[in-house]
């Protein structure tokens, strides 16, 4: 392999004929990935609306979003599998992979419509957002009846019912 990761332009079908700027990783898990979302320092408010998480947030070389259209279109275009990182405090890292992952269209508020069989040592913890839909701070559509959890949780997520945590306005 002579790919090397850093920020390249892709293009992808069904979304654009123009090219984005994305990160690609090829050096984790034997690479090939597509980074589509980086949260490490807090340095970018993900506290936004539908429009943000529509089109992406931050930018391919910080904290950021690739945007649910473009996630539609990347995971719509033959098979991809899903790749979760975690890193405490400690630098002790945690992986939950998924051999399948898809999400609908606007139409359907980019539901999570497919989750593989997950594998990993961070535990399956995103099974209980499959089927869910994309719910952010102007557009309330998880499955809690009333309060929204993306204002709960502060950003925007494939939200099922969030009882654990208090509902703040
Ligand atoms: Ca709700």
């Amino acid at each position: 392999m002579s790919r090397r990761s850093g920020v390249y332009l892709l293009q992808l079908p069904g979304y654009s004929v123009a090219p984005f700027i994305a990160s690609c990783d090829e050096h984790t898990q034997g690479g090939g990935w597509t980074v589509v979302l980086r949260r490490q320092d807090g340095s970018v408010d993900f506290y936004l609306y539908w429009q943000d998480f529509k089109h992406g947030i931050g930018n391919a070389h910080g904290e950021f979003f690739i945007g649910l259209d473009k996630l539609h279109a990347l995971t719509n275009n033959g098979d991809q599998e899903l790749l979760v990182i975690m890193e405490n405090s400690e630098g002790v890292h945690k992986y939950a992979k998924y051999d399948y992952f898809a999400i609908g269209d606007e139409m359907s508020n980019y539901k999570l419509t497919t989750l593989g069989m997950y594998s990993g040592d961070a535990g399956d913890s995103l099974r209980r957002h499959e089927g869910m839909s994309f719910s952010t701070r102007d557009r309330d559509v998880d499955a809690l009846p009333g309060d929204n959890c993306a204002v709960a949780y502060t950003g925007g997520w494939w939200y099922e019912k969030c009882h654990n945590r208090q509902v703040y306005y």
